[in-house]
């Protein structure tokens, strides 16, 4: 094609079939721009601040599991993106972030909004997104331009996916170009690699005659045939199923065999079997994480072997010693391992029983606080109706607080495609903006963000987004009139001295209203399940505002105590005060409690 270097960008988007860009236009990205006013299949989405830009793509990317986009202009457009790009690079999601640049005769001068690092006091784009992407470099002439987005789009979504960032500056947009248009291709090897095949016998002959196996599922575990192989291998070994939060719903926590979340949020039945006796572990596509490991305890390392998959070989053995790795996709892996141990005759471990007994005795999901009708509302109480009036076909994105704990706990899933967490880096706010993204990636689904008055407040503003595109998204927002995570951990961490944590409350239904939105109020038993019903119905953006018991805490004391361990600091909050006391009892039961105690007194 012949045309301008940004006019070759959008040619090459559309050959990829990207469909959205979100992002907010300035001086120098006007080209780019300009280039997408002759398109007709890429829209742009105007967001209200380039940090909801990339919340956006990164939710367009987890939903849609496909490539987001974003772009901003020159120095701030570009800084504003950075904690969306992190946050997909934390997630592994394939974002493509453009910046315009000032014009290359200009760098090193000092010109308004320089960010090519060249130069005294300019900041550097490339720089800033070096340790936030796969890939970053600033394209010097627009006969590179065709080949440094093929290289980029390659990168983004091969391998363990991620965002990769192309700096443009504004005469390379603008300059003339004259190439044919080469596709980038459907080349995805991460779902055709196979894995060694003595390590897939190895975890095989593990797992088959294992006493306490378990499967530990991560993010990597949600993609593409990975729940439906975790399933037929979790069925065929007759194995508790656990998830990290990110992988929440990889099994339906519907099933036997389901054990929920295990982790800081997770459930006591998740706890109580992951860290009371596995002999061997099937971890996959998990990082191991600080909030899933209850930061590192030794006792989630079982006894016997640690089976690890991942896409990405340097996750293996990052935090727990390692017996069998396997490299390669959740979904390949898994039905590896099961081919495996079809060979090996199967296995006869009538467990179920065991995990509907466990699962009765730890209120799996069925904790009275669900089930309260005092007011304000208990959380746990609002995710209980939140459940009965979501369909199956609901994307839930949540944010971060104690939001996030009421979600994971208390929220019973059935999907792998359920929750859409960005938790990796937990940024407020970001489930607020990346809602919007996942509606436009999947208009077929119902889409809701359950989140905080403080997350809303970081980029509420995004509504309006919502509004100009017409877009039905909804905010379940848990009002406490505060930060309460950060309230919870001055009331046990560093006795009860409470700072910079209330906030004046806007008045959420007036602001929704003011938004373009419409606003709506629960406050009783009943009203959340009504409310949500009647959002799901609406053509445009509904607020809904919860007031909810702002002194109900999630179970924040056994993480505060393993970080004081971890900083190997006496317990600032272990007194012999009847807190104290009670937050211990709260540990021994969380971590296993007798069982755990017990299996360990066996093991000597
Ligand atoms: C951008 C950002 N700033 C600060 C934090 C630290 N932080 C984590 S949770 C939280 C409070 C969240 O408040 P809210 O959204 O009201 O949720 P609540 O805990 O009250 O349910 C804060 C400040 C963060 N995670 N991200
Ligand atoms: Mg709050």
């Amino acid at each position: 094609m012949k045309g301008t270097g940004a006019q070759l960008v959008v040619r090459c988007l559309e050959q990829e079939g990207v469909e959205h860009i979100f992002g907010v236009p300035g001086g120098h990205l006007l080209a780019l721009y300009d280039a997408l006013y002759d398109s007709d299949y890429i829209k742009a989405i105007l967001t209200k601040h380039e940090g909801g830009a990339a919340f956006m793509a990164a939710g367009y990317a987890l939903a849609g599991d496909r490539l987001g986009v974003c772009c901003a202009t020159v120095g701030p457009g570009a800084t504003n993106l950075v904690s969306g790009v992190a946050c997909a690079y934390m997630a592994s999601l394939p974002l493509l972030v453009l910046t315009a640049q000032v014009g290359t005769g200009s760098l090193g001068r000092g010109a308004l909004q320089e960010a090519g690092g060249i130069g005294l006091r300019t900041p550097s784009h490339t720089a800033i997104f070096s340790s936030i992407t796969k890939h970053t470099e600033m394209v010097l002439r627009s006969d590179m331009l065709g080949e440094a987005l093929r290289r980029s789009l390659r990168i983004a979504q091969t391998g363990r996916p991620g965002p990769v960032h192309l700096d443009l500056p504004a005469d390379v947009m603008r300059g003339t170009v004259d190439e044919p248009i080469v596709p980038v291709g459907q080349y995805r090897p991460r779902l055709h690699c196979l894995p060694d095949p003595d390590a897939v016998k190895e975890a095989a002959r593990l797992l088959a005659h294992a006493h306490t196996p378990a499967i530990l599922a991560g993010a990597g575990a949600r993609r593409g045939q990975g729940p439906a192989a975790l399933l037929a291998l979790a069925e065929m070994l007759e194995c508790p199923v656990a998830t990290t939060l990110l992988g929440k719903g990889a099994l339906s926590e519907h099933h036997q065999l389901a054990l929920g979340p295990v982790g800081l949020y997770g459930t006591r039945a998740a706890n109580e079997y992951l860290r009371g006796g596995v002999d061997v572990l099937l971890a996959v596509g998990t990082s191991l994480h600080e909030f899933t490991t209850h930061v590192w305890d030794p006792a989630m390392r079982p006894s016997q072997a640690l089976i690890h998959i991942d896409i990405d070989p340097e996750q293996i053995g990052r935090n727990y010693a390692t017996e069998v790795g396997l490299v390669g996709d959740a979904g390949v892996v898994l039905s590896a391992i099961r081919d495996a141990v079809t060979l090996l005759g199967g296995v006869q471990r009538p467990k179920e029983q065991l995990i509907v007994r466990l699962k009765e005795q730890t209120e799996y999901f069925d904790e009275p606080a669900m089930h309260s009708s005092t007011t304000p509302l208990k959380p746990q109480r609002v995710m209980a109706e939140l459940e009965q009036a979501l369909p199956d076909s609901a994307m839930i994105f949540t944010d971060i607080g104690n939001s996030l704990a009421w979600v994971e706990r208390n929220l019973r899933v059935s999907r792998a495609d359920q929750v859409m967490s960005l938790a990796g880096l937990a940024a407020m706010g970001s489930g607020v903006a990346a809602v919007i993204g996942g509606k436009l990636a999947r208009p077929d689904r119902p889409a809701i963000c359950v989140c905080g008055d403080g997350d809303l407040q970081m980029h509420g503003m995004e509504i309006a987004t919502a509004t100009s595109y017409g877009l039905p998204v909804i905010w379940l927002v848990l009002e406490n009139g505060m930060l309460g995570m950060i309230k919870d951990v001055q009331v046990s961490s560093y006795r009860n001295r409470r700072i910079a944590h209330t906030f004046f409350q806007p008045d959420l239904v007036k602001l929704a209203e003011a938004l373009g939105g419409i606003g709506l109020r629960a406050v009783a038993p009943g009203e959340v399940r009504a409310a949500v019903e009647a959002a799901l119905s609406a053509t445009g953006p509904v607020v809904i505002a919860v007031p909810i018991d702002p002194d109900e805490m999630p179970p924040t004391k056994p993480r505060m105590l393993a970080i004081e361990r971890s900083m190997g600091l006496p317990p600032v909050s272990e007194s012999l005060s009847l807190g104290g006391i009670r937050a211990l009892w709260t540990m021994f039961h969380e971590s296993g409690g007798l069982r755990r105690w017990l299996s360990r007194r066996r093991r000597r």
